[in-house]
């Protein structure tokens, strides 16, 4: 059976669990990050040398790295459906899950950890509020580009919308000013709507 190392309340990790409710394959999910240890043991690192979460185990296929086991398990389970098997579609994907990686999760991420993991003396609020208009610019992108379309390929829901719901949620959730976007706020809703995306995403308070 697949096996996900990962602590439920990391983003990458979110990303693989909301992916696996999105197809319904089963797995086997081992506590590891931050309280739980387990990655910085010498038999994680053997899987993972970066000692990060989230690792699988496929039946012996050991991956790493958030956007490739999303990838993997979309094109094994999800083949015509979270992945897309028509290739200007799937490249399209591609292009929204490494948008969040190169572009979104550098803004997003000071935001979240000072705000969230830094306690209230020390934070540094000058690198919060610069991360936060980068990424209310990221935001804005993104919301002309869902004036049209349901999701960020086009009218179904795709691993092209995974990296980057577990990004609009926290825009959402953190208590930070907002421009208002309306094509994303209505994204947000339809995402809400999707079980795996509430389960293991949305309802888990940010930590
Ligand atoms: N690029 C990697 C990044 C993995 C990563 O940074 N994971 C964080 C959690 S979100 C981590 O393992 N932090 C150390 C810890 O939880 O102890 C991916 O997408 O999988």
């Amino acid at each position: 059976m697949l096996k996900i190392w990962g602590r439920t309340n990391s983003i990458n990790v979110q990303k693989v669990l909301w992916c696996c409710g999105e197809i319904d394959i089963k797995y086997e999910r081992i506590d590891a990050g931050l309280q739980f240890g387990v990655n910085n043991t010498p038999e994680y690192k053997a899987m993972n040398p970066n000692g990060l979460v989230p690792t699988i185990n496929d039946d012996g296929f050991v991956l790493w790295e958030s956007h490739a086991i999303v990838r993997y398990l979309a094109r094994k389970h999800g083949l015509g459906s979270l992945c897309p098997s028509d290739p200007k579609a799937c490249a399209d994907a591609d292009r929204w899950m490494d948008w969040f990686a190169t572009t979104v999760f550098p803004n997003l991420r000071p935001v979240f950890v000072e705000l969230v993991r830094v306690t209230p003396d020390k934070r540094n609020m000058t690198l919060v509020e610069e991360s936060r208009k980068k990424l209310a610019a990221n935001m804005a992108i993104l919301d002309a580009h869902l004036a049209n379309r349901k999701y960020v390929i086009g009218d179904a829901f795709t691993m092209g919308d995974i990296p980057l719901g577990t990004a609009v949620q926290r825009w959402f959730n953190l208590p930070i000013e907002r421009e208002s976007h309306k094509h994303l706020e209505a994204y947000y809703k339809r995402l809400q709507a999707r079980p795996a995306f509430k389960q293991f995403v949305d309802l888990l308070p940010l930590t």
